[in-house]
């Protein structure tokens, strides 16, 4: 029997799926489609997915469970009973969506533009960054950033999951979980020794600041007349417990006030070839091929962190007399945050394309997008600095109509593009209005 397997590691490939969906349909096909990886959810599934598609549509969470799911679907004696089940499970998944939507406030964007956290910007002080607009980029060996290797993630990646230290004294993975500890420390620690590159990192420290519309204007230099780029942030329309609607823009002292605010952007990425220098072995075993490419992983966060730490300390120098450790560091102590898009407080993955293009990531350091905000190399992170100590960590679940409007306007975008470039959210609000319609 014949199945489709769909992965999406990030939310703009949900719309893939979803064409993939319909193009099953509109051919007829019956076959089963599988849905899967970091950025799906049963949710997804059951209210965008499912509804594209006569044929069966099945959330999995494992993909070590897709045997056995199909092998339900193949057995004639449990295939009707096996998908009667996934169809009333995604009828209460999407009744219970239709219930928290009805049941939680949700506001229009000029209300939530009311809610907004508004800060004291009154009597701030604006350090002065040491090379204003002007790219930066670095070399780093694996010893600079060994200490800031975060090594948690590495686990979930082999099916581990649980916290350190506590995973390696586990009484059932206890062990499984040491072996791999131990070959992951010996292979950084190897490249450590030998002097091996880490990978690479370009940043700067952009005068800036916000304009309506949840803007951040980064301009050329301290005069603040010539804007090098816009970057398009967003607002919560469902207020936290606090009652505000926050953006990461309120962290940012807005360009009426003429304050001399900055942001930083910056790209980290352990290379194409970071898996093969950390390697003992060839690649096409399958294990130390998985276990190096998670390392590069890991690598390209923890230079994510010396690059935020060089940036804190010295080109910026919002926390110059910091001394924090690594484990104070990834708890994120530190003065300001750090942001990325693609994640909660800023669900745009489009935003990538103005972050590697602002700071020329691509001629510098190889690092491009595919047509749906993938960056390539794959261990390759950005993100935005804020200096703000009042940033926290926030979610915008659901951007309304009218909120993606304004959004349009300002990126240029087509709503369905800009659809695409926030991915679930406005899927969500998009299937809102197919199943009240
Ligand atoms: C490792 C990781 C990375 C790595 C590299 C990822 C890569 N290219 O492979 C690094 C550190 C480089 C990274 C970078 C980024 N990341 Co990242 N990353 C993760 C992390 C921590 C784990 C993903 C992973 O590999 N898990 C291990 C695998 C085995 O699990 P999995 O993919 O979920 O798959 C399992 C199941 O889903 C299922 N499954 C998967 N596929 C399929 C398919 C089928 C058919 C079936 C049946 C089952 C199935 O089986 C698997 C085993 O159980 C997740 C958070 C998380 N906990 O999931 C964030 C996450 C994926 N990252 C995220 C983001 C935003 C990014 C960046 C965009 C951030 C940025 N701006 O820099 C970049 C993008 C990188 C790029 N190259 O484009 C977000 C995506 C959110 C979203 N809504 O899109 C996540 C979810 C974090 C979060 N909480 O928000 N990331």
């Amino acid at each position: 029997m014949a199945a489709v397997g769909l992965s999406a590691l990030i939310t703009p490939s949900l719309s893939v799926m979803a064409e993939v969906a319909r193009a099953l349909d509109e051919r007829g096909s019956n076959v089963p489609l599988l849905i899967g990886g970091a950025a799906t959810s049963r949710t997804h599934t059951a209210l965008v997915l499912a509804p594209l598609r006569r044929g069966p549509v099945l959330h999995v969470s494992d993909a070590s469970k897709a045997p056995v799911v199909l092998h339900d679907l193949l057995d004639p004696a449990r295939r009707e009973t096996f998908l009667a089940a996934n169809a009333l499970e995604q009828q209460q998944v999407a009744e219970a969506w239709q219930r928290k939507q009805t049941s939680t406030l949700f506001l229009s964007y000029a209300e939530a533009r009311e809610r907004r956290q508004r800060l004291d910007w009154h009597g701030r002080y604006f350090p002065r960054p040491l090379r204003p607009a002007e790219v930066v980029c670095e070399e780093v060996p694996v010893r600079e950033v060994l200490p800031l290797v975060s090594l948690g993630s590495l686990f979930t990646t082999f099916d581990l999951r649980g916290t350190l230290p506590d995973l390696l004294h586990h009484p059932a993975k206890g062990g499984a979980a040491r072996a791999l500890h131990a070959d992951a420390l010996l292979r950084l620690r190897r490249a450590a020794d030998l002097g091996l590159l880490a990978g690479r990192t370009a940043h700067a420290v952009f005068p800036a600041n916000s304009q309506p519309g949840e803007v951040l204007e980064l301009y050329a230099d301290e005069r603040r007349t010539r804007v090098l780029g816009r970057l398009a942030m967003l607002r919560q329309q469902r207020p936290g417990a606090d009652g505000l609607c926050r953006s990461l823009a309120d962290l940012v002292a807005p360009a009426g006030l003429d304050l001399p605010d900055h942001v930083a952007l910056l790209v980290a990425t352990a290379g194409g070839d970071a898996a093969a220098r950390l390697a003992l072995g060839p690649l096409d075993d399958d294990y130390e091929r998985l276990l190096c490419e998670a390392l590069a992983d890991r690598l390209a966060e923890a230079l994510a962190e010396y690059v935020h730490r060089f940036i804190r300390r010295t080109s910026w120098g919002i926390a110059a007399e910091e001394a924090l450790s690594p484990e104070d560091m990834l708890a994120e102590r530190y003065r300001g945050g750090r942001y990325s898009p693609g994640y909660p407080s800023w669900p745009d993955h489009g935003a990538k394309t103005e972050i590697v293009g602002l700071l020329g990531a691509q001629e510098r350091l190889g690092v491009s997008l595919t047509e749906h905000w993938a960056m390539t190399p794959r261990s390759t992170v950005c993100a935005m600095v804020l200096a703000a100590p009042e940033g926290t960590r926030f979610a915008i679940e659901r951007v309304g109509g009218d909120q993606l409007a304004v959004f349009s306007g300002i990126t240029g975008v087509s709503p369905e593009g800009a659809a695409l470039r926030l991915s679930s959210q406005v899927a969500e609000e998009q299937s809102k209005r197919r199943t009240s319609a």
